[in-house]
C-alpha cells in the first residue's frame, strides 16, 4: 500500500484502467511534443538539445492527461486538446529546469536524470527554460479556437497561470518564505499559484478546447482547484516518505532547506486527511457531467494515491 492510501476515499469503480490511460497518453504526447520541438539537430543544437533532454527525460506527463480527459469528460475528440496539452507541459518542464537552478532550488537530480544545468551548464539550463515556456505559446497559437473559446481567450489562459499573478507569483512566496515560519494560509496561498494554477489551466484548456458551456466550465475549475492543492500535499508527504530513487529527485530536500509544508505544519496524518479531503470535493464537482468524467475521476483517485 502506498503511503497516501489508508482509507479509500471512494470505491474504485472505474471500468477503464488509469495506468493503462496515462502510459497510452503519455506515448501520444511524446510523440506530439516530438513533432512541435525543432528538431535536437537544428542550429544552434546545443538548445535543442538541452530542450529536448528535460522534456523527454520520463515526466508522468499528469498535466497533458487531465487536459485530454477533460476534454474526454465535455465529449470531445481528444485530438482537439492535444496542442494545449504540449503547450502545458512545455511550460511546466521549464519551471522545473528553472526550479532546479542553483539561485532557485540547487537540485542534482530530476525525473530520474542530471538536471539540465548540470548536464548542459547554467546558462543553457536557463536559455533552455526560457525556450520551453516560449515553445509553449508557439504550439498555443497554433489552435484555432473554438465557437465559445477564442484563440485569444485560449491563449490568455495559459499565460495567466504561467504569469506573475499565478506559477511565478507562487514561487516568489515560496523562496520568501524559505528558513522563515509562515502560517497555513500563507502555504496555501503558495501552493495554489506554484502547483494548482497549472493543473487547474489544464483541465479548463481541456474543456475549452471541447467548446464546454460555463457551467462544465465551472464545474472543471473546482475540480482542478481542489486535486491541484491535494497534488502538492501528496508531493509534500512524498518528500518525507519516499526515498530519492523512489521519487527521481532529491528526497528530503523541503526539511533540508527548511521549507514550510503541509506535514511540517500540521503533521503526516492531517496532511493525508486534507488530500483525502480535498479529493472528495474535486469528485463532487464532477457530478454535472452525470458519469461522463470517469477519467477524471481515476486520475484524481490515482494522484491521491501515487507514490512518486
Ligand atoms: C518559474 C522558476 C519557476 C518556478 C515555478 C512549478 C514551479 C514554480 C516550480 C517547480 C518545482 C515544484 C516543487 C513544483 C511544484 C509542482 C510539482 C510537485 C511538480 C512536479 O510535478 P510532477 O510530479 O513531475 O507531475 P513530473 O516530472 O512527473 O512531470
Amino acid at each position: 500500500m502506498s503511503a497516501t492510501t489508508q482509507t479509500p476515499v471512494q470505491p474504485s469503480n472505474h471500468p477503464f484502467d488509469v495506468q493503462d490511460f496515462l502510459a497510452t497518453r503519455a506515448a501520444a504526447v511524446n510523440l506530439a511534443l516530438d513533432r512541435f520541438l525543432p528538431s535536437a539537430a537544428a542550429k544552434p543544437a546545443t538548445i535543442h538539445r538541452a530542450m529536448r533532454y528535460s522534456l523527454f527525460a520520463g515526466g508522468k506527463r499528469l498535466r497533458p492527461a487531465l487536459c485530454l480527459a477533460a476534454a474526454a469528460a465535455c465529449g470531445a475528440d481528444e485530438g482537439e486538446a492535444m496542442p494545449l496539452a504540449c503547450a502545458v507541459e512545455c511550460i511546466h518542464t521549464y519551471s522545473l529546469v528553472h526550479d532546479d537552478l542553483p539561485a532557485m532550488d540547487d537540485d542534482d537530480y530530476r525525473r530520474g536524470k542530471l538536471t539540465n544545468h548540470k548536464v548542459f551548464g547554467e546558462a543553457i539550463a536557463i536559455l533552455a527554460g526560457d525556450a520551453l515556456l516560449t515553445q509553449a505559446f508557439e504550439i498555443a497559437a497554433q489552435c484555432r479556437g473554438w465557437p465559445r473559446y477564442s484563440h485569444q481567450r485560449v491563449v490568455l489562459e495559459l499565460a495567466s497561470a504561467a504569469g506573475s499573478l499565478h506559477l511565478i507569483a507562487g514561487q516568489v512566496a515560496d523562496v520568501e518564505g524559505e528558513g522563515r515560519r509562515i502560517s497555513i494560509q500563507q502555504l496555501r496561498y503558495i501552493h495554489e499559484r506554484k502547483t494548482s494554477a497549472l493543473l487547474r489551466c489544464s483541465v479548463r484548456l481541456g474543456g475549452m478546447s471541447a467548446n464546454c458551456t460555463a457551467a462544465q466550465l465551472k464545474a472543471l475549475t473546482d475540480f482542478g482547484c481542489n486535486i491541484g492543492l491535494a497534488f502538492q500535499i501528496i508531493d509534500d508527504i512524498l518528500d518525507v516518505t519516499q526515498t530519492s530513487q523512489q521519487l527521481g529527485k532529491t528526497a528530503g530536500k523541503d526539511a533540508a532547506s527548511q521549507k514550510a509544508t503541509y506535514p511540517a505544519i500540521v503533521g503526516l496524518k492531517k496532511s493525508r486527511a486534507l488530500a483525502q479531503r480535498l479529493t472528495r470535493r474535486a469528485f463532487s464537482a464532477l457530478k454535472r457531467f452525470k458519469g461522463k468524467a470517469g477519467l477524471l475521476e481515476g486520475l484524481a483517485e490515482f494522484l491521491l494515491s501515487r507514490d512518486r
